[in-house]
């Protein structure tokens, strides 16, 4: 094949390739207004909202006390109209329009709310699912939140396109407020951590597990991550997540480097990233060899150790280009290193959409990127004489794309 060929066939596949999104904060149509949808709020995804307020004469309690379409418009004039979009997360907004068949260039925002008025939801996630050519969306879920809980309890996600996981940020990061949630759920728990509380967390772990379906269970940590170590989270760690891990053979997801609230007045938007220690991980891959882990690291420095230390490690799957990460200059980056690195055995990316929409641009972008890099890879094997066939390149691209995480899981 001529790396035009080449090309063009790396492209093709990657669009055809259902895709598995192990990462989003979405949410199907059973949770009401728990999913995200449309211009407004696309224009007000926290990413957009910190960009704003970078440049607008508006303190941000002000910005709060705006209702979303107020909000919506301050966006769009500041980011769109008074200065290009030439951010990320703004040219995002115009990729979900354009592939939407909308006119970008006519600029009309009242125009494009009227489209999205005209869909319902269900609709429009059919029409995003197909766009996106996503074919598995993985969510975030929290049984801490009482608005999600009482869904769950209502019987949750009815949607076989949405997969959850259970997030245990409020167990494992705000330990006091989590465990006080569990002893009004009528678990017998309290904040000592006794024997009988440890054997109430694996119950509540349990239930929940079951109660979701979920495929595996979720923490962000901040940069001062530590394990071992003499603290509350480590003792839940150690004692409730990793044996109940083990026993249902579910791995624990470690999404690690998030200084959370720098700026608390941004609230979502106001979290930052800090180098965060990879020994943390080495150790639990090497001394919980029976566990499953899946890693993503917030700060660009660690994501050169944090590749080698996939390499020691196969119970070890590292995934996405997190957050701050992605964006094409690091996706790029990473993606050139994890295959020089990795070869196949990696995940290259998860969208972490909290907007339905956002399926349609994180996937967009991610995938021109990783064919860029995929075609350089596969080139460079062709100059050896090495010639890769059609068959190869579709099972090679579907394991990036999702396969690996399924084979990981069933590991
Ligand atoms: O902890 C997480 O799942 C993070 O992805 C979010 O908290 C963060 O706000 C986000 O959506 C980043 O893309
Ligand atoms: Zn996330």
């Amino acid at each position: 094949m001529t790396r035009e060929e080449l090309t063009a066939k790396i492209e093709e596949i990657l669009e055809q390739t259902p895709i598995t999104d192990i990462h989003t904060h979405l949410y199907t149509n059973d949770f009401g207004g728990l999913l995200l949808w449309g211009i407004d709020e696309l224009l007000t995804y926290h990413y957009l909202v910190a960009e704003t307020l970078r440049v607008v004469d508006l303190e941000p309690a002000a910005f709060w006390k705006l209702d979303k379409t107020q909000q919506a418009d301050l966006v769009w004039k500041t980011l769109f109209v008074d200065r290009s979009p030439i951010s990320e997360a703004c040219r995002g907004v115009l990729t979900c329009l354009a592939k939407l068949g909308l006119d970008v260039e006519s600029r009309d925002l009242q125009g494009y709310r009227e489209y999205f008025a005209s869909l319902t939801p269900e609709q429009y996630i059919d029409k995003v699912l197909e766009l996106s050519n996503v074919e598995t969306v993985v969510m975030t879920n929290d049984p801490f939140d009482p608005a999600e809980r009482s869904i769950w309890e209502q019987g949750g996600a009815t949607d076989p396109r949405f997969r959850a996981v259970l997030r245990l940020d409020p167990l494992l990061v705000t330990t006091p407020q989590g465990i006080s949630i569990l002893r009004e759920l009528g678990y017998n728990v309290e904040a000592g951590l006794s024997k009988e509380t440890l054997s109430e967390v694996r119950r509540f772990l349990n239930d929940w597990l079951d109660k979701m379906g979920a495929l595996y269970m979720a923490v962000s940590l901040p940069p001062s991550f530590a394990f071992p170590a003499n603290n509350l989270q480590a003792r839940l760690i150690e004692h409730c997540v990793l044996p109940v891990s083990r026993e249902r053979n579910v791995p624990f997801a470690m999404m690690i480097g998030v200084k959370k609230l720098v700026n608390p007045e941004l609230i979502l938007a106001g979290d930052s990233v800090g180098k965060s220690c990879i020994e943390a991980v080495e150790y639990l891959c090497a001394n919980y060899p029976e566990n499953k882990f899946l890693v993503t690291m917030l700060a660009r420095e660690n994501q050169h150790e944090l590749a080698v230390a996939a390499r020691k490690y196969k119970n070890l799957m590292l995934f996405g280009c997190w957050w701050f990460l992605n964006n094409p200059s690091l996706i790029e980056e990473m993606t050139r290193m994890r295959t020089e690195l990795l070869g196949l055995s990696y995940l290259p990316q998860h969208s972490d959409a909290r907007v339905l929409d956002q399926l349609i641009y994180k996937w967009a972008h991610s995938r021109e990127i990783i064919g860029k890099v995929l075609v350089d890879k596969y080139s460079d094997l062709g100059r050896t004489g090495w010639k890769v066939t059609e068959a190869e390149l579709k099972r090679d691209i579907e394991a990036l794309l999702g396969g690996n995480f399924w084979r990981f899981l069933e590991m």
